[in-house]
């Protein structure tokens, strides 16, 4: 069935998909001519196979059926669809891979609220299993501006609760168990009898899922396949809405976890994931590990696990991450690499051999397993590495700590500022950078200021204006970006870090380190001034 519509304006995908407010999509043609601007821009579904699947949110579930019904009326020969429509962000990238499909739409606002009244996202990864690169979104946008008509075949819904064969019209819907083929991948890479041996020796933990998708996954692995006791995995079933929790793994939002983790009695190493399982907090008895430093850890003991025993080949981190990383690249004799923020960069160096590890500030981490980045993937990698070092989470930190220097570091998010204000502040950084290297403040040297661009070593294609950077010739460094995956006004998110070598000065409370860049933050970008906030409103 061929249905006319009009194009829509700001149907244009951001850091990671398109995302808008629920009843946004759920208004009429919304969601279709997105999905029909997807096929259109990447050649018609005709003959092709996909992976669709969600993180349950609300509206999932018709928008799984609606997908499936347009995808038969374009052409396409096979969806395989995770049982109820659900599917873990890292695993339908797994899937594209290992039935080699030609992409997948996932159905996600990631770490935003889902509910009725909160946010919702759709996102299409291509054949390697990764986001569609910048240039593809942009012409999925240029499609959205001029598309005319929709197709959608006139059938009713498909049984997404059973699993099997079933078609619609002439295509072939495959119902799959959404965390078998994850679960079997997640064996190839871990030593799962060494973790299974740490949890029977008393090794106790916590791991919340938020009441999203990562729940069955990390049940299913977690206890029954590596006999972590019952009850172990905590908000492990998926809700529309999250249960009305923030499904965003950070110490602001995990804050239950936080707690168990800073009292008394704490189990000895403790984890959360985000609402489509892409993103991982870990915290050990007593101490937070900030992400960025998590992905330096991850690489200098890669080794460990089975799946990177032969060592890593590069590491890659998106821009606003702190350098820890580098560090051990540095000493590991491997190449590093600075992207722009969003999972999508990383696809390149990945699929060249370039890269083996990568990471973001903002709790995501990932390897060459899948094309995205994999929340349950950096606990298991974290789990393996306690079980061959015998030591506790404190005690590899201080470890890494005393071997490569401690970047201190920060993000301070001011959420939902009037657009206007928040443009102010870049354009007024922006305006500075010429006139900041040379300059001294609070003692230290600025050494470059820029506003970042990156050229992909490997197909040449040039993204710029990916935040601004103020570095220091101490390795301190300023970064200043808006987000862009927000549906409420614009979120300026400031990045800070600082480097101490040691041995002295590797245990400060984080936020004392940082007090002089931070001062110096303000100083520069006027953010307090600007907005008159008292300070942000997320700290991670
Ligand atoms: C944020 C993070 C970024 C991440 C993106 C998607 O983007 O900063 O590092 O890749 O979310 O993560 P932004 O533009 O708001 O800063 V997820 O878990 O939403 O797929
Ligand atoms: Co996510």
């Amino acid at each position: 069935m061929r249905v006319r519509t009009r194009p829509i304006e700001g149907q244009k995908p951001g850091t990671s998909g398109l995302r808008k407010k629920t009843k946004v999509f759920m208004s009429e043609g919304y969601l279709e001519n997105f999905v029909q601007s997807v096929f259109d821009a990447t050649g018609g579904a005709e003959g092709k196979t996909y992976v669709v699947g969600g993180d349950g949110r609300h509206f999932n579930d018709h928008a799984v059926q609606v997908i499936l019904k347009m995808a038969a009326a374009n052409g396409a020969r096979r969806v395989i669809v995770g049982r109820g429509g659900f599917l873990s962000t890292p695993a339908a990238s797994h899937l594209i891979r290992l039935h080699r499909t030609d992409g997948g739409l996932i159905l996600s606002a990631s770490h935003n609220p889902g509910g009725p009244d909160a946010d919702f996202g759709i996102k299409f990864n291509t054949a390697n299993g990764g986001p569609a690169p910048e240039a593809l979104t942009e012409a999925i946008h240029a499609r959205t501006l001029e598309i005319d008509a929709y197709h959608i075949a006139d059938e009713a819904d498909v049984e997404i609760d059973r699993i099997g064969e079933q078609h619609i019209g002439g295509m072939q819907v495959s119902v799959i168990d959404p965390v078998a083929d994850y679960a079997a991948l997640m064996e190839t890479i871990f030593d799962f009898p060494k973790i299974r041996a740490l949890f029977s020796g008393g090794f106790r933990m916590r791991f919340d899922a938020m009441c999203a998708i990562t729940g069955p996954y990390a049940v299913e692995i977690l206890e029954h396949r590596l006999g972590a006791p019952p009850g172990t995995v905590v908000n492990a079933t998926p809700l529309p809405d999250f249960g009305g929790l923030h499904p965003d793994p950070n110490p602001t939002w995990a804050k239950v976890l936080m707690d168990e983790m800073m009292g008394p009695d704490a189990p000895d190493f403790g984890a959360a994931s985000d609402g489509d399982g892409d993103r991982n907090m870990v915290v050990g008895r007593g101490i937070y590990i900030a992400p960025s430093d998590s992905l330096a850890v991850l690489a200098a003991n890669a080794r460990l696990a089975p799946g990177y025993g032969g060592g890593l080949r590069g590491v890659a981190r998106s821009m606003p991450t702190s350098t820890a990383a580098d560090r051990v690249a540095a000493v590991l004799g491997i190449g590093s690499y600075e992207t722009p923020t969003g999972w999508k960069f990383f696809g390149n160096l990945l699929d060249s051999g370039r890269v083996t590890l990568c990471g973001e500030e903002s709790f995501g981490t990932g390897s060459d397993h899948v094309r995205e980045k994999d929340g349950l993937w950096a606990v298991l990698l974290w789990l393996n590495i306690l079980a061959e070092r015998k030591e506790t989470v404190r005690e590899i930190m201080s470890d890494h700590w005393r071997r490569f220097g401690r970047n201190y570091y920060s993000r301070h998010d001011y959420e939902a500022l009037p657009a206007n204000l928040a443009n102010r502040i870049m354009e007024g950084l922006r305006a500075r950078l010429p006139t900041l290297p040379g300059q001294c403040l609070e003692g230290m040297t600025v050494s470059a200021a820029d506003d970042f661009a990156y050229a992909d070593p490997v197909d040449g294609s040039m993204s710029r204006g990916q935040g601004l950077r103020v570095v220091f010739s101490d390795g301190s460094r300023i970064v200043l970006r808006l987000s862009g995956t927000g549906t409420e006004g614009a979120t300026l998110r400031l990045y800070l870090e600082r480097y101490v070598a040691g041995p002295d000065g590797l245990d400060a409370e984080v936020q004392a380190a940082l007090a002089p860049v931070i001062r110096t933050a303000e100083a520069l970008a006027a953010i307090r001034a600007i907005t008159g906030r008292p300070g942000p409103d997320v700290v991670t």
